[in-house]
């Protein structure tokens, strides 16, 4: 299924806290669209079937590329933050599902 959005990396455990500032667990996402894609009503689930909303106000630009941190604190200009105090992205491998506005998976990326 085409979709303008694609996550594209998952950075699981890095050393230390994982949603510590601006080195805390990651993942990337992109915009494939040659306009810009707002990530409001797209959302995340873990293979755990924990679902986490996208930022509504947040938009990628054309072919942009953004960090979405779990981490409630700040990150370098033109990352995400989902501010939420505990990591989600399990250690030893993840698979996350990209969800749109009407809650179809759109993607399934699996680490490693
Ligand atoms: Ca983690």
């Amino acid at each position: 299924m085409s979709t303008p959005l694609l996550i594209t990396g998952l950075y699981l455990n890095p050393a230390g806290r994982d949603v510590q500032l601006s080195h805390g667990e990651f993942f990337v996402i992109e915009n494939l669209a040659s306009a810009w894609t707002s990530l409001a009503g797209w959302s995340v689930r873990d293979a755990a079937g924990t679902r986490i909303a996208l930022p509504t106000t947040v938009s990628l630009p054309p072919r942009g590329r953004a960090r979405v941190y779990t981490g409630r604190f700040g990150a370098s200009a033109g990352d995400i933050t989902l501010m939420r105090r505990r990591p989600f992205l399990n250690n030893k491998g993840e698979t996350l599902e990209l969800l749109d506005i009407g809650g179809t998976v759109r993607q399934r990326f699996t680490y490693p």
